[in-house]
């Protein structure tokens, strides 16, 4: 079901701060920025590496409100990973079998994601903690 490892999303304070920084560590570059309102972000993707069922990236995530995701996680937890997204093919049918091994699913159909890609988030808790995103790429 899973493609890769798509992105890394890390939660900062600041995109101004935080992409600067991994410019100068690993010499990345930002291929992607967008704001997305009803992630209630801002966020840039970076890419690490290209592969051949698409690319992988850090994305840094800056809230655009306190009343967010990431601007709850940043009040409580401060900076840091903020969850791991896996490529899919085929978001539907992966989400299909999710439900049916019942799985808690944040979207139990795709929403917007970053670059015209159709995302999903899996509730931390049904998955050790960890708050996991499914990504389908989009075409070409
Ligand atoms: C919250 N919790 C987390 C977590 N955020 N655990 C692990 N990783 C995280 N990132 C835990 C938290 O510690 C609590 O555990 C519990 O979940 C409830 O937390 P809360 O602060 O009350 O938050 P909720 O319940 O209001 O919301 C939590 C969920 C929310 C996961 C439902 O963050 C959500 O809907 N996330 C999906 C959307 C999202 O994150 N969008 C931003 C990225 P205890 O204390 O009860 O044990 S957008 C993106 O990645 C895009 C656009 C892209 O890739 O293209
Ligand atoms: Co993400």
């Amino acid at each position: 079901m899973l493609t890769r490892i798509d992105h890394v999303g890390i939660a900062v304070a600041s995109l101004e701060e935080a992409i600067p920084r991994y410019e100068a560590a690993f010499g990345l570059t930002v291929a992607h920025q967008e704001t997305n309102e009803a992630q209630g972000v801002r966020e840039a993707m970076l890419l690490v590496h290209k592969g051949d069922t698409g690319g992988s990236y850090v994305q840094l995530l800056e809230p655009i409100r306190e009343d967010t995701p990431v601007g709850k996680f940043l009040a409580k937890k401060g900076p840091g990973i903020h969850h791991i997204a896996y490529g899919v093919g085929d978001i539907d049918s992966a989400l299909a079998a999710l439900t049916v091994a019942g799985f808690d699913l944040v979207n139990k159909t795709p929403v917007h994601g970053t670059a015209g890609s159709r995302i999903a988030f899996m509730h931390p808790k049904g998955v050790g903690g960890v708050l996991t995103e499914l990504v389908e790429a989009p075409e070409g």
